[in-house]
């Protein structure tokens, strides 16, 4: 289906002019929401509105996973970043709700950039954070003073967008199954506004990471390679020197790789971190991460846990760090 900007912003625009409505809670956060009434007449007026398009609530559920509506553990008891304010665990209720099988791809995004026109923030901005083990030698030089100070493995390179994400001499042809990167909070938000979806809460991605297990550190268990298996995309070796590559894969991995948890949602732990659309603390300019990436290691990141969480402002980009959609289920 073929949306032109104009009608596209126009969709937009509804969107969240709908958002606010009077009991307080946003478009995706009914589970929150005490006045259940309300946000039910609002979905049925939006498609009596918009009955000839399948914009809004009538998104594409392939490879999505229905998730049944439950009391789930969120958080734990044992947080290992005190900081991230991984505890304490408690019961949170949900509605059931769609989520994507994967991390979005490229090929997904590039489909979403082709339909739609859109330009994302680190184009804008002219540049995005790339690893330094993926920066060629003779041009490391070039970018010592961009490194972030307290992370210098990371450094601010021109040019590193979705489509190159390691600069502009490289291209997204060869991992059009793998990952989409490089793209900010606003954009992964435009992204899932433009198939009807919209961003996980961070309790809707947890209790879809636990798939149904209680307080266990991982969504397939406690034990990280249970079986003699790897069951996700993290890094082994030293960190950030060496990478062993015993998983199979030093950067993003398919989007598809391992093996699914049990609501069948693959690489929610490790490959990329995903965008919630939560705020952190409730400072609204910075948004909620889960599921840590290729770059974590239990020596200084081991956020690859469910109950784990990081942030970034609204614009930031990196190249470990993605996002996938979810849906409300009526
Ligand atoms: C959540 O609810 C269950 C069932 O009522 C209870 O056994 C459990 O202790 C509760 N967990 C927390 C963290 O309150
Ligand atoms: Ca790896
Ligand atoms: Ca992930």
């Amino acid at each position: 289906m073929y949306l032109s900007r104009f009608y596209y912003t126009l969709i937009v625009l509804n969107i969240i002019k709908h958002t606010s409505s009077d009991c307080g809670c946003q478009l995706n956060r009914k589970s929150e929401c005490t006045k259940e009434d309300s946000s039910h007449k609002y979905k049925q007026e939006f498609n009596k509105k918009h009955s000839d398009n399948n914009v809004f609530n009538a998104f594409n559920k392939q490879n999505m996973v229905l998730i049944e509506g439950a009391t789930f553990e969120m958080g734990t008891n044992k947080p290992v970043f005190k900081s991230d304010f991984e505890g304490p665990a408690r019961n949170v209720t949900l509605k059931s709700f769609y989520l994507d099988m994967y991390e979005v791809s490229n090929q997904n995004f590039k489909d979403f950039i082709d339909k739609s026109g859109y330009v994302t923030e680190a184009e804008t901005f002219g540049d995005s954070f790339m690893f330094d083990l993926f920066i060629p030698e003779e041009e490391k030089e070039q970018y010592k003073d961009f490194r972030a100070i307290q992370a210098p493995w990371w450094v601010k390179v021109n040019g590193v967008d979705w489509k190159h994400p390691e600069g502009l001499k490289s291209s997204i042809a060869e991992r059009l199954n793998h990952p989409v990167v490089h793209v900010s909070w606003n954009d992964a938000t435009e992204f899932c506004k433009f198939q009807g979806k919209r961003l996980p809460t961070e309790a809707e991605w947890e209790m879809a990471c636990r798939g149904g297990l209680k307080q266990k550190l991982y969504p397939w268990g406690n034990k990280l390679n249970a079986k003699d298996r790897h069951w996700a995309n993290i890094w082994q070796g030293e960190f950030p020197n060496h990478n062993t590559r015993e998983d199979g894969f030093v950067s993003t991995a398919p989007v598809d790789q391992y093996f699914p948890n049990k609501f069948n949602l693959y690489n929610m732990a490790g490959n990329v971190w995903e965008w919630t659309q939560d705020s952190w603390l409730n400072n609204d300019d910075e948004k909620v991460k889960k599921g840590g990436s290729y770059m974590c290691h239990e020596s200084y990141c081991w956020r690859y846990r469910c109950a784990a969480r990081s942030q970034n402002t609204k614009d930031s980009t990196a190249g470990n760090l993605g996002f996938r959609c979810a849906g409300d289920a009526l």
